[in-house]
């Protein structure tokens, strides 16, 4: 006796599905996770990654599948037989992808204020800027940054980014630094304000899961902390003109240690207090 069909279909669609689930969780594509921001990022991506492999799937062999199932058989002509509407059916195709995209949307929102993108700008390490009520215009807020350390006693480490064709620049305002390698200690909240000198350019982490525009005359703010100490690339995300590719720095996260001698080293104030 055949198997019915619709029992074939479900069972291939539970494989599927459970099979798009296993692929999400245990295959892992992305580099090493080095920032508070980096877990909550990921969560998402292994969602994405599973919804992406069952349709990707799904699809292809329901493709591959009717290209062999219903190819012209010797000595057959003429058209196929017409299909015309089939109501129950179009209401199907149109509803799943609604609520995948639906699902998809909601849970990147909820993963985007988990990283403090909703967190209300001005209130990072950058105390001056709030005194002269400069405006900023965009970036990750201090709430994924604050997840960090339970024990808020340790204030955010203000970096300045500058950014121009065809470099990043990193400015320590505690010390009078000026960088061309960002330094961070490890498992401190860093908080960069950035603004461009000519173009858009815009910092990525892949490591820390971060990316944000750099713009000219618009400071963009970034909150993060990171948690593994180690070499990771800065990466300018933004075409920015003919070298864009080339436009690449280094953020060297190092124990808290490393990060005092590294300071020490190349201060040129005297600072105030620790
Ligand atoms: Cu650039």
């Amino acid at each position: 006796m055949p198997i019915p069909s619709a029992i074939l279909t479900l069972v291939l669609g539970m494989i599927l599905v459970l099979g798009g689930l296993w692929i999400g969780q245990n295959i892992n594509l992305l580099p090493v996770d080095a920032s508070v921001n980096a877990p909550i990022y990921d969560e998402l991506f292994r969602v994405l990654f599973s919804i992406g492999t069952i349709l990707f799937v799904g699809i292809v062999g329901l493709v591959v599948f009717s290209l062999v199932r219903f190819r012209r058989k010797a000595g057959q002509i003429g058209d196929g037989i017409a299909l015309e509407g089939n109501l129950p059916l179009e209401i199907f195709w149109t509803a799943v992808p609604a609520i995948v995209v639906l699902f998809v949307g909601l849970f990147s929102y909820d993963i985007y204020e988990r990283m403090g993108g909703m967190v209300p700008l001005g209130h990072g390490g950058h105390g001056e800027s709030q005194a002269t009520e400069e405006r900023v215009w965009g970036g990750i807020g201090t709430a994924g940054a604050m997840q960090a350390s339970s024990e808020m006693t340790v204030s955010p480490l203000p970096v300045e980014v500058t950014a121009m064709q065809f470099a990043f620049l990193f400015h320590y305002p505690d010390g009078d630094i000026i960088s061309g390698e960002l330094h961070v200690p490890s498992g401190r909240p860093i908080s960069l304000k950035m603004e461009a000198k000519d173009v858009i350019h815009a910092f990525w982490v892949p490591e820390f899961r971060l990316k944000q525009d750099i713009i000219p005359g618009q400071p963009t703010l970034l909150n993060f902390t990171p948690t593994r100490p180690g070499r990771y690339p800065v990466v300018c995300a933004e075409l920015c003109g003919p070298y864009h590719g080339g436009m690449r720095s280094t953020v060297v996260v190092e124990s808290a240690d490393d990060y005092d001698a590294w300071f020490q080293a190349n201060r040129k104030l005297p600072v105030s207090e620790a």
